[in-house]
């Protein structure tokens, strides 16, 4: 009898079947216990990506989804309806995971134990459940930011001391974008890979592997409302990119949205301190800290401006860093400005 041939169509089964779950377990080589607890988080935060990607779809047909609660979060901002049914979604998909012990997010002002999992789930979740929260009642792009770092000691005491480490301590790092179609992109330290959903099978499907950044790329995206608020490294940059040809702003008012460009066309992404708020505004453990793990397997760098993103201890939660992330060679020029003033400063400081 001949060989079976597979039909014309098997490339689009084959590729069908590259899942979120087979993905992980392939990239880890192993089907050991830790390798099964990582493939079942990568489960729960698609589910989770699911859930909040059908609610969005369908905001503007259901009552009391969209527009503010009247409350205000830890960080002082006013907080969405959809911030919290997105916080909470989080929440009930990890309960039942049985491995987190504990998730962290922008919308609580402390992390949120679920003690029935803290015999065995060992991990911490931190998130940022709608990122560029602003964006959502317009109906335009935003995105869940996710990291996963295992936890250390017992800490039932909610002072999570252990998670004020270094940005090499994740384990997974990614986010999923919402906008014309759902991508949820992730690395465990193995490159960085985008995995579409296809609604009508409710999976999410490998659609580009092993990304990589280029070394400089046309885009350069800040808020340049905030231009007379910065400090004049950050002014002159800006003013160099005016003055030079071949760069285009682009400014979606969502990270998840405005990196992901970067990510797949290269260029630099910036939310800088300004001179009243040196710190910035992004926050480090469930903003900054993934995208810099991403960026770093994919090639590319991110900086305070003096200080690698993954090399930043936090002292607190909520900590907030300035974030330049993007092209080796773009990160280079915006630190090189930040240089050129410090040298300056100095200068006018030391007497002759
Ligand atoms: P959020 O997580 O509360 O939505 O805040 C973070 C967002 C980012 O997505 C975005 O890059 C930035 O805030 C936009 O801020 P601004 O409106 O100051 O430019
Ligand atoms: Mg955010």
């Amino acid at each position: 009898m001949a060989d079976y041939q597979p039909a014309d169509t098997a490339f689009a089964v084959d590729r069908d079947c590259k899942t979120l779950a087979r993905h992980v377990l392939e990239q880890l080589q192993s089907f050991g216990s830790e390798a099964q607890d990582i493939s079942a988080l990568m489960n729960r935060l698609a589910l989770a990506g699911k859930l909040i990607a059908r609610h969005l779809s369908r905001a503007g047909l259901v009552e009391e989804a969209l527009g503010f609660t009247g409350e205000t979060n830890v960080q002082g901002e006013a907080v969405k309806r959809m911030d919290i049914y997105a916080n909470d979604v989080f929440i009930s998909v990890f309960k039942q995971s049985g491995l987190v012990c504990r998730l962290a997010s922008e919308e609580m002002d402390k992390p949120y134990y679920i003690p029935e999992n803290c015999p065995i789930g060992r991990y911490t979740l931190l998130y940022d459940p709608i990122d560029g929260s602003s964006n959502v009642d317009i109906d335009l792009s935003v995105g869940s930011i996710f990291s996963i770092r295992r936890q250390q000691g017992d800490d039932l005491d909610q002072d999570a001391k252990d998670l004020l480490q270094d940005g090499r301590q994740q384990l997974v790092a990614g986010y999923i974008l919402y906008g014309p179609s759902t991508i949820l992109v992730y690395s465990i330290g193995r490159g960085v890979h985008a995995f579409t959903l296809d609604p009508s099978l409710g999976e999410f499907i490998l659609s580009a592997e092993n990304i990589t950044v280029p070394p400089h790329g046309p885009t350069y995206s800040v808020n340049e409302g905030n231009f007379w608020q910065w400090e004049d490294a950050i002014r002159d940059f800006t003013r160099y990119v005016h003055r030079h040809e071949g760069y285009s702003a682009r400014y979606t008012g969502a990270l998840v949205a405005d990196f992901h460009r970067i990510l797949m066309q290269g260029g630099v992404f910036l939310y800088p301190g300004t001179v009243k708020k040196p710190e910035g505004k992004l926050r480090l453990l469930y903003e900054t800290a993934p995208l810099a793990f991403l960026i770093d397997q994919a090639g590319g760098r991110a900086s305070t401006g003096t200080q690698d993103i993954l090399d930043v201890i936090p002292t607190e939660l909520h900590q907030r860093t300035p974030f330049i992330i993007g092209s080796t060679e773009d990160i280079a020029l915006v630190e090189s400005f930040i240089q050129d003033h410090s040298r300056r400063l100095q200068n006018t400081m030391t007497p002759n």
